[in-house]
């Protein structure tokens, strides 16, 4: 198990959090978390050139970057790394997302952002194609384009900034939930939106996973989608465990599917009969591991993936980079880091959180 960074959240993060709520609240899309440092216009440049490892990272660098949706504590907390690395290189940050995590929610925002002329864009794919003509768009205009979180077809994008292999994050998600029901039962999905890139490449590998002999007592009966919506995944919780009454078990691999089923377990008769593990930050499942609804999930740090997405953007606009396997930049803190196949940049493996390190944690 390898354990990353404990993060504060900040007040800025708080009052970040705040405004992006109250911004889904109002059920409209906004610009948000506007940030700036140097803001001297910077021109593209084109992606054909040679990497250069030695080329300054140019100044007053501007980047817009589109979540999944506002009102996401994960995704909130990952932007934020993406603001704390462009600001620090003297860049400016501005964040514009849809209220909800629809296949083309995204577009109009892309479509918009086109006539800003940013030098990058970062986007968290609600769809791998809905927004590929538009990110296409924006590479003819001499925009970078950079996927974090969760990847769009790779013809859309030069870089993506992966939290963990896809690998890692579905095997582990099966491995967690076998050794908490002692590999046998039947089991259920809580996914995200059905289009998900993320989620979809980790469900892959978790069914192909299910097929090897350690986990042949365990059988998948339903993967089932809250839409990456508090209301949804809760409604979807009851749904699973009324229909599915030997259920053993749940993965719920998003950060808003997870709480959502733990705060309906936790007031259920299954509250400690049927197994919840996935993807969680631990501020938001603290209370479940405490209470015994839930026993060990995983995650990685949301905020170092934004931070290295702002670090590669960073390198990629000013010519360091240009996604080719091999080539290395400086991630900040992070360290040095090397693009891998098809433009992948992987963060590191996936921390699991339980009753003994919870507590090490506030993200
Ligand atoms: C939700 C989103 C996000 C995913 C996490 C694990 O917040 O679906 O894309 O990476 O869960």
């Amino acid at each position: 198990m390898t354990l990353s960074r404990a993060t504060r959240l900040t007040a800025t993060t708080a009052a970040a959090l705040a405004l992006s709520v109250f911004a889904a609240a109002c059920g409209e899309s906004k610009d948000d978390n506007s940030s700036s440092g140097s803001s001297a216009a910077a021109s593209t440049n084109s992606s054909s050139s040679a990497a250069n490892p030695n080329a300054e990272i140019k100044k007053g660098i501007k980047v817009v970057q589109i979540p999944k949706q506002l009102g996401n504590p994960y995704e909130d907390i990952e932007d934020n790394g993406t603001k704390e690395a462009i600001t620090s290189v003297g860049g400016t940050f501005t964040r514009k997302g849809p209220t909800d995590a629809g296949a083309s929610t995204q577009v109009p925002i892309i479509q918009s952002t086109i006539q800003q002329k940013p030098d990058a864009i970062i986007i968290a794919g609600n769809d791998p194609d809905a927004v590929a003509p538009a990110l296409k768009q924006a590479a003819q205009r001499g925009i970078k384009v950079v996927t974090q979180d969760s990847d769009v077809a790779k013809d859309a994008r030069t870089l993506f900034i992966n939290q963990a292999s896809v690998q890692t994050i579905g095997a582990d998600e099966v491995a967690m939930l076998s050794e908490q029901i002692g590999g046998k039962g039947d089991i259920a999905i809580l996914s995200a939106t059905a289009n998900a890139p993320n989620q979809n490449s980790w469900i892959e590998v978790m069914k192909t996973e299910l097929k090897k002999p350690e986990y042949s007592g365990m059988k998948l009966v339903k993967v089932a989608y809250g839409d990456d919506d508090d209301q949804k995944s809760f409604q979807e919780t009851q749904g699973l465990l009324s229909a599915y009454p030997n259920l053993k078990g749940i993965i719920s691999p998003t950060t808003v599917g997870i709480s959502a089923a733990a705060r309906y377990l936790s007031k259920s008769p299954k509250k400690g009969k049927v197994a919840l593990t996935g993807l969680g930050t631990p501020n938001q499942m603290r209370k479940f591991v405490k209470d015994g609804t839930v026993t060990e999930f995983g995650l990685w740090n949301p905020a170092d993936v934004g931070y290295l997405g702002g670090y590669a953007t960073a390198a990629l606009v000013s010519g360091q980079i240009t996604g080719k396997e091999g080539e290395k930049f400086k991630a900040g803190k992070l360290g040095e880091r090397t693009i891998g196949k098809d433009g992948e940049i992987i963060l590191g493996p996936l921390t699991r959180f339980n009753k003994d390190n919870i507590d090490d944690f506030d993200f």
